[in-house]
């Protein structure tokens, strides 16, 4: 095993006023991001891409093993291939797999089997979860990996949002569909299908609301 040396830690620091307006203007930017199912196709810039895939990669994770990998697809033949194997298995969920009490959950975000975006967002990232990894032909355990791929996506949203840029998380079920289009190997398992890009012009999205943090907030 490697053992790392241990180094000054350098943390960032502001006075308590800077420390209010950012986290006031934080969280005004992250209330407004919405999941979003009506892109333009227009494309996003190159770097702007890079910084949101680097700031997920600054996740913690278990043991520090960065159990995720990030699949950007911009070649519109393999978005299309994503759409149709996503509508045909969302076919399936709407019209005989979901049951009603969940139907009846979803109708108001007006969701169906329809999964256009898919082709139009200029780029669709694919999260997948590495369950282990293979060095030297031998299996090397990773550690909290769902929770580890959950908090790179949470930042990879965050980034997103501060970009000016839209997404959707987006969970057609069940998803072995996308690591046999884009030919995964075997230790990855698919987590999230995120459409990015600009909102379409006529974007609109469902008039609902957040709890109030004190809802889920519990002080002891
Ligand atoms: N995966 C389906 C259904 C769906 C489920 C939930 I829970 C949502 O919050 C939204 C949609 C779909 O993407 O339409």
């Amino acid at each position: 095993m490697q053992n790392f040396p241990f180094i000054p830690f350098q943390p960032i620091t502001y006075d308590e006023n800077e420390m209010l307006t950012r986290s006031k203007q934080f969280y005004e930017l992250m209330h407004r991001r919405r999941s979003l199912r009506f892109f333009s196709d227009k494309p996003i810039p190159e770097n702007v891409l890079k910084h949101i895939l680097a700031t997920a990669g600054t996740a913690p994770s278990g043991a520090n093993k960065q159990p995720w990998s990030f699949c950007v697809v911009k070649d519109p033949i393999i978005k299309t291939a994503i759409k149709n194997a996503a509508e045909q298995e969302e076919h399936l969920s709407y019209t005989s797999r979901m049951p009603a009490e969940w139907l009846e959950d979803l109708a108001p975000l007006g969701t169906d089997w329809q999964k256009p975006f898919l082709e139009i967002a200029p780029v669709l990232i694919v999260v997948f979860k590495r369950n282990y990894e293979l060095v030297n032909n031998k299996k090397k355990n990773n550690y909290y990996v769902t929770e580890s791929v959950g908090l790179a996506t949470g930042l990879l949203l965050a980034a997103i949002q501060n970009a000016g840029l839209n997404a959707l998380t987006h969970t057609p079920s069940p998803m072995g569909f996308l690591k046999e289009i884009l030919q995964r190997p075997d230790n990855e398992t698919p987590f999230l299908l995120i459409p990015v890009g600009y909102a379409g012009n006529d974007a609109t999205v469902p008039d609902i609301t957040r709890k109030q943090p004190d809802a889920y907030i519990f002080n002891y």
